[in-house]
């Protein structure tokens, strides 16, 4: 018999469409070769164009789900969705008692389209139980804007506010995708709405900032999901922090170069964890 592939756990909220959430987790697991446990927090229905309805699980049968997946085992975590004050708390507290593993969240408060994923009396809990216990937070600039409670408008200020993020307990990565305000002088419009996007690291010793070039696709669905899945499907491989980012940042290039559109319009579409891994057996 094989040895079993690393375990990596999601604990993330469905996506009727398949774009986000925990199906955009398995598949960048599928492309890891990391065996993807799936802790279910909510479940979504969703067109291509918008989320038509929520409904969160409930706190029990998500500790279920957490107290079943601890039995198979776990290397490392992404978290997602979360949905409220209660699912919270729950995963929190299951992560006090879990022996140290690591644990990648991304803190996950609306969909692209205005949705609210995570009840906004449920940021506190985030904040005092969730974030002391993580290894890396992955924030896009409106989540770091949230978490830190300071305006971002260049680099510099994102660097101010990972500093804040860091000071609440994980390392933090903010990524640059949406881009900067234009207006921000030289470093807004070198990581924003250039021909390149800058994704920073800061581990509470030092920066570390991801450049790479901007994809232009409208078809971007799950990105953010997909790039904290990678960085916890890299810690399953046990790679040091910094290089598990550096792969994932690759990888999530990759997968938006593989990019397709979905629904009758095809305004909207996805990136592709499995781009290039793709075809029939
Ligand atoms: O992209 C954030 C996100 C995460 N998880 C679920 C989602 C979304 C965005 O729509 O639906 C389940």
């Amino acid at each position: 018999m094989a040895a079993p592939p690393p375990r990596v756990l999601t604990i993330a909220g469905s996506d009727s469409g398949g774009c986000s959430g925990a199906p955009a987790d398995l598949r960048t697991f599928a492309a890891y070769g990391v065996h993807g446990l799936c802790v279910l927090t909510a479940v979504t229905a969703q067109s291509a164009a918008e989320v038509r309805a929520v409904e969160p699980l409930g706190p029990d049968l998500v500790r279920q789900q957490l107290e079943t997946a601890e039995e198979i085992g776990i290397e490392a975590i992404k978290i997602g969705m979360l949905a409220d004050a209660a699912t919270v708390e729950v995963v929190a507290n299951w992560l006090e008692r879990l022996p140290p593993t690591p644990a990648v969240l991304d803190p996950v408060l609306r969909s692209t389209s205005g949705t609210v994923l995570l009840d906004r009396e449920a940021v506190p809990a985030l904040v005092e139980r969730l974030l002391p216990q993580l290894l890396l937070v992955t924030p896009n600039l409106f989540e770091a804007e949230a978490l830190s409670g300071m305006t971002i408008n260049g680099l510099e200020e994102a660097r101010d506010a990972a500093r804040r993020i860091e000071r609440m307990g994980p390392s933090v990565l903010v990524t640059g995708g949406h881009g900067y305000p234009a207006a921000a002088g030289s470093n807004g419009g070198t990581a924003g709405s250039g021909g390149e996007v800058t994704d920073l690291l800061f581990d509470g010793n030092r920066f570390e900032a991801f450049v790479h070039p901007r994809i232009r696709t409208r078809w971007r669905r799950g990105t953010g999901c997909t790039l904290s899945a990678a960085v916890a499907a890299g810690l399953g491989w046990h790679l040091p922090l910094q290089e598990a980012v550096r792969r994932a940042v690759a990888f999530v290039e990759r997968a938006l170069r593989g990019s397709y559109p979905l629904g009758r319009s095809g305004g909207q579409g996805t990136l592709d964890p499995m781009a290039g891994r793709r075809g029939r057996r």
